[in-house]
This record gives C-alpha cells, sequence and structure tokens, in this order.
C-alpha cells in the first residue's frame, strides 16, 4: 500500500542508489512506522465499530445524522494581517495594557475554542474541528483581541476522554494564528487541575504554556484568595512574556442590600490587591453570569476608579439577560468583553458574537467584523455541534433559577450527567436547590472550579442520602462527608472571605487540624533533577511537557499513555468516525503522517467466533486489511 517507500522507488529500483541516497531519503525508510501507524489506526476504528466509544455509546440516537460541516473560504497561502499578538511584541506587556486600557473601540475574545464547549458539551470539543478553522479565522477576523483556547477543564478531558496531547493541540493552534493573542484560564495554584499543587509545577507549567504559545493567562483563585494568584501573576510576569490577566470572581449581587459579604467595596478592594500583585489586566469573571445589567454598569465605573488597569468582563448566558450587561458595561468603560460564534453561544455559554457586534454597531464603541463572515463560522460550527449531540447539556432555555442556585456555565453540563450517574436524574430540582443550600452552609462562598465542584458534590451526597441542611448540622457528627468536602474544609484549596463556618467545620473535620497556610507552602516542591529521567525510563519517548502533564494528572496521563500505544495518534482521525466508526461501505480520508493520507473503507464486520472476537473487514487505500476485535458486549 506503501508506493513511495524505498522498495517502490525507480532510483532504487534501478540501481542508482548510493549511501547518500539513504541519507538524503530518510522518508523512503518510515515504511515501518507508517505501517504501525495504520495499523493502530485501523484497530481505534475497529474497536468503535465493533464496541462503540465508550463516552457517547449509551448515547446514541440513531435519528440524528449529523451534516457535513462547511469551511469558510480561507486562502492557505496567505499570511493574517498582524493583530494583537504583535501588539504586544511591540509593546511589551506594560505598555500593550496601557494601549488597551486607552482604547475607544470595545475589543472581544472569543471563547469558542475553550469555555463554549466546555459550558455547553462537557468540553468534547475536539482538536480536529478546531483546527480546521483556525488558520481561516486568524485571517479573516485579525482584530479579535484574543481567543480563548486552552486550560479550565480543557486539560483534563483531552488527556482523558479525546486522548490527544493537550500541548499539542495548544502548538498547532499557535501556528495556525500567528497574529491573535492566545488565552487560557488557569486556576491560580490549582492549575488546571483540582487541588493545589507544588509552587514549582506551577511555575514550570506557567512557562512551558509560555513557550507553547499562551499569551494571556487568566489566573483566578476559587475562593477570591488573594494567596492563591499572587504566585501564579509572578510566575507569568517572570518566567514569560505573556500578560498576566487576574480575576474577581463574581458572585451574590451588588444591589441586593442583604448579601453584603460580596458588596461593590468587596470587589474594589480585591481588584486593587490585584493590581499590587502585578495583574496587567483585571478581568471580572462571572462563572455563572450573576452580573445584572445595572450592577455592570456600577461595578465597572467603580472599577475604572479603583484600579489604572483595562477591564476585561467574562459571564455566561444561563438567564438569557448578558447581552444586556455588555451593554451597561461597555457604557461604562469596559475595555473587553467575552463572546462565543453565533452557534456556540447562549445559556450557559458566552452571549452571541454574532449578535453583540451588532448591538453596538453604530454606536461609539463598535469595533467593526464582518458579520458575513461571522456567520459562516457560526454556520460551520453549528453542524460541527450536531456531531457532539450526545453531549448536549439539556438545558433548553435561559433560566432564571441560576440567580438561585448559583451554578457556574462550565459546571452545568456536567452536574447532570453526575446526577444522572448517580441515578439522581429525576431529583435534578433538588440537586439544584441543595446546591443552593450547601452555599449558605458553607458560608456564602464564591463558586467556580474546583470550589463550586466540592458544593456539587455535597449536594449530591445530601440528595442521596436525604439530607436538608439541618439534617447536616443535627447529624454532622455521624455523617462521613465526601473526601472533597473534608478536603475543602481543611484549607487544602485555600482560605473563603471570612473563614469556615466554624461548628461545621469541627463536624466535618472531626479531629483533624485545618490548615491556615497557603497549600503552596507546605506542599514539597517537584525534583525534577530526579523526576525527569525517572519519567523518561517508565514512558519511554515522552516529553518534558508530558511530564507536566503527568506530574498534574497520574492516572489520567498513564492511561492515555497505554491508550496511545495501542491506538496510536486519534487526535487526527475525523470526528464523526472518532465517535461512531464507520458505517459498512463508508470510508475516510485519515492523515497519519504530515503530508500522508489514507483512505479507510469500512467493508464489513463478521460475526462473533469462539474466542469472543470480529473480524473486521477494511481496504485501506483499496488493499484488504482484517483485523480480529474482541466484542466487549
Ligand atoms: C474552569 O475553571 O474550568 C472554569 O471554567 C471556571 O469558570
Ligand atoms: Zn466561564
Amino acid at each position: 500500500p506503501f508506493l513511495d517507500n524505498i522498495v517502490a522507488n525507480p532510483e532504487f529500483r534501478a540501481g542508482h542508489a548510493t549511501v547518500d541516497f539513504i541519507k538524503d531519503h530518510p522518508e523512503l525508510f518510515e515504511f515501518k512506522l507508517r505501517q504501525d501507524r495504520a495499523t493502530r489506526l485501523l484497530a481505534y476504528v475497529g474497536d468503535v465499530v465493533v464496541n462503540g466509544n465508550p463516552d457517547v455509546k449509551d448515547h446514541l440516537d440513531p435519528r440524528r445524522q449529523p451534516r457535513r460541516p462547511h469551511l469558510p473560504a480561507f486562502d492557505a497561502t496567505a499570511t493574517p494581517a498582524p493583530g494583537t499578538k504583535q501588539k504586544l511584541q511591540e509593546l511589551g506587556p506594560e505598555g500593550f495594557a496601557q494601549w488597551l486600557r486607552d482604547e475607544p473601540l470595545i475589543h472581544y475574545t472569543d471563547t469558542t475554542l475553550r469555555d463554549a464547549h466546555q459550558s455547553l458539551l462537557a468540553t468534547r470539543m475536539r482538536s480536529w474541528d478546531m483546527l480546521k478553522v483556525a488558520g481561516a479565522y486568524a485571517q479573516q477576523h485579525p482584530q479579535t483581541f484574543s481567543l480563548e483556547v486552552w486550560g479550565g477543564a480543557t486539560f483534563d478531558v483531552a488527556l482523558r476522554f479525546l486522548h490527544e496531547d493537550p500541548w499539542e493541540r495548544l502548538a498547532k493552534l499557535r501556528a495556525a494564528v500567528p497574529n491573535i493573542l492566545l488565552q487560557m484560564l488557569i486556576r491560580g495554584a490549582n492549575g488546571v487541575g483540582y487541588k493545589a499543587y507544588p509552587d514549582n509545577l506551577i511555575e514550570k507549567f506557567v512557562e512551558q504554556a509560555g513557550e507553547t504559545g499562551i499569551d494571556v493567562f487568566r489566573i483566578f483563585d476559587s475562593l477570591n484568595w488573594l494567596k492563591g494568584m499572587e504566585s501564579c501573576i509572578g510566575f507569568v510576569r517572570n518566567k514569560t512574556q505573556s500578560l498576566a490577566e487576574a480575576c474577581i470572581c463574581y458572585t451574590g449581587d451588588i444591589m441586593d442590600p442583604k448579601r453584603s459579604k460580596y458588596s461593590l467595596d468587596y470587589y474594589l478592594r480585591l481588584a486593587k490587591q490585584l493590581e499590587d500583585a502585578g495583574a496587567h489586566i483585571l478581568c471580572i469573571k462571572d462563572m455563572a453570569g450573576l452580573l445584572k445589567p445595572y450592577a455592570a454598569g456600577e461595578l465597572i465605573a467603580g472599577l475604572r476608579d479603583a484600579v489604572k488597569l483595562p477591564i476585561h468582563l467574562h459571564t455566561h448566558d444561563t438567564s438569557s439577560l448578558q447581552a444586556a450587561t455588555y451593554m451597561k458595561a461597555v457604557e461604562a468603560g469596559a475595555n473587553v468583553i467575552d463572546v462565543a460564534i453565533g452557534s456556540l453561544s447562549g445559556l450557559t455559554s458566552q452571549p452571541n458574537f454574532n449578535s453583540v457586534v451588532e448591538m453596538l454597531r453604530h454606536t461609539p464603541r463598535h469595533h467593526e467584523f464582518d458579520q458575513h463572515s461571522l456567520n459562516e463560522f457560526s454556520n460551520y460550527w453549528e453542524a460541527v455541534r450536531e456531531m457532539y449531540y450526545p453531549f448536549e447539556s439539556g438545558l433548553l432555555a435561559g433560566t432564571s433559577e441560576v440567580f438561585q442556585h448559583e451554578i457556574p456555565g462550565g459546571q452545568y453540563s456536567n452536574l447532570r450527567p453526575q446526577a444522572a450517574s448517580l441515578g439522581l436524574l429525576d431529583k435534578f430540582e433538588e440537586v439544584k436547590q441543595r446546591f443552593a443550600d450547601v452555599n449558605q452552609l458553607f458560608g456564602d462562598i464564591v463558586k467556580v472550579t474546583p470550589s463550586s465542584k466540592v458544593v456539587g458534590d455535597m449536594a449530591l451526597f445530601m440528595v442521596s442520602n436525604s439530607l436538608t441542611p439541618q439534617d447536616v448540622l443535627d447529624k454532622g457528627e455521624t455523617l462521613s462527608f465526601p473526601e472533597s468536602v473534608r478536603e475543602l474544609f481543611r484549607g487544602d484549596i485555600g482560605q473563603p472571605e471570612g473563614g469556615w463556618p466554624a461548628e461545621l467545620q469541627k463536624l466535618i473535620l472531626k479531629n483533624e487540624e485545618p490548615f491556615t497556610t497557603r497549600p503552596g507552602e507546605h506542599l514539597p516542591p517537584i525534583d525534577f533533577e530526579q523526576d525527569w529521567p525517572a519519567f523518561q525510563e517508565k514512558f519511554p519517548g515522552g516529553k518534558f511537557t508530558d511530564l507536566l502533564s503527568y506530574l498534574l494528572y497520574p492516572k489520567v496521563f498513564e492511561d492515555y499513555w497505554k491508550f496511545r500505544q495501542q491506538f496510536g495518534e486519534v487526535s487526527q482521525i475525523p470526528t464523526k468516525v472518532f465517535f461512531y466508526g464507520l458505517e459498512e461501505g463508508e470510508e475516510t480520508l485519515i492523515e497519519i503522517a504530515r503530508g500522508k493520507s489514507v483512505i479507510v473503507r469500512l467493508q464489513s464486520v463478521g460475526h462473533v467466533n469462539e474466542e469472543g472476537c470480529r473480524t473486521v473487514f477494511f481496504t485501506l487505500n483499496g488493499q484488504t486489511r482484517n483485523l480480529d476485535v474482541r466484542d466487549n458486549s
């Protein structure tokens, strides 16, 4: 099947090859490697054909026939116009921040490649679908402030469910988008995980992310704890050329006199502290979409006075009110707002990019974007989204319930399946109510990953065990609380404003003493000198970025590595085939190495034999290839 390998080479066959010939044509010796790749690829497709992709197989709906996405027009040979990336290189982080602060036009961060799919599709968007259009986007919308493409839950999900290397995704996006700032979400000392990591691991992670392509680090702490963000801000400043964007996570309602814990003063104070800690940009991170329009006007006006930083506003449209919030925010002087491309916007995702541009057209702060082109991208993503239907959250309309439960947009699409897996889907209304109850029980805390996950765990625990908040207080001594709740109250991920409620803390920790210091102060540092050679021995061929993935998620990384040994690089497989395999008689084109593609066609699937296997008949570039696949049913 590989007619371009050495034995098929005319020069070689004619006996003209000299010693230099081998040196000059290393590609002709890729024969074995490429054959291995093709075999592993067929093993993957064969497995999905016989057993289904475990991530979707219980949610299949044969009535759904996803369409083939149409790519927006794109000249792959043209160089995209310079954008914010070049502006940052020219001005440096400080100068850039000053430029942004004084910009008369509104700027846009497009979250399509990170938060939008995290919030609507359980973070399952594959690099394949992103890379198809990233270059076109860079060409057609070079005036975009930034693309949020990395961090949050994408790191974990890429490795765990998509079997992709998140670092490679980033490097490829960087290559495709040389002109627009690339942005990530980092959970301060918790990195892209759910717990605090040693300082020097976060430091290396930040440094490597900067080198691989991140220009804007959006840093937050899940309890708005300054100490959880300070070191990370420092790492960005000292180890990268990138921008440190620090967050105030917005909760409660500054207009509600009864929610006085999170008042305007509270946010202004925190913003000032973040400015002093070295932030280049201040972000209002409204992770649940609680910032109502008039509150946004007041908050942003107050922040413009309190700090000298540019203001970046992030929200989720769960209530469907957030376009109005953006209108007030733009009037009050916000510099950048977060939006998602039309077909991946709204509900628990960000407000609609295409529509917000129109909202501001013919007003002083309007920033021109080609609406026709934005709509082409929206149409592309609409068709792509159809392939991800098993991951849709089920939320059909905006809901004002969010002002009661305060569940973050990025968590909502996860909480339902989590409830379902515990057999609690019928009680989802109660889960949402308990989420709100737990927040009060915990002392009204900021809820965003990982603190929000703990509140969710506790809510599910209460619903599973039919516990009311009063029951928790009355029977607390005899309850064995979820592990994550114990860790939270032990101070493992930091300290909330005003401390933990003492009585509940005692019930949860029993005789254990809580930490009050920063976790980074008591976690032993990583010994890279020792870990790197040990890692290479255990995972031959592993890169330094793989070591970082391993240190953040040891078990997830091990499984990912094992999967790679068995099936190879699967990120090159088209999404429809990756999730659903092939029908008999269907074929697909798969790039197995740079510039080398194979045509895989499924001919037929045999009966189960006495060993429990089925023979799957493929053709690979027209040649028959049979494969025995174990049937796990
Ligand atoms: C994350 O940490 O993943 C978030 O999206 C928080 O909003
Ligand atoms: Zn978000």
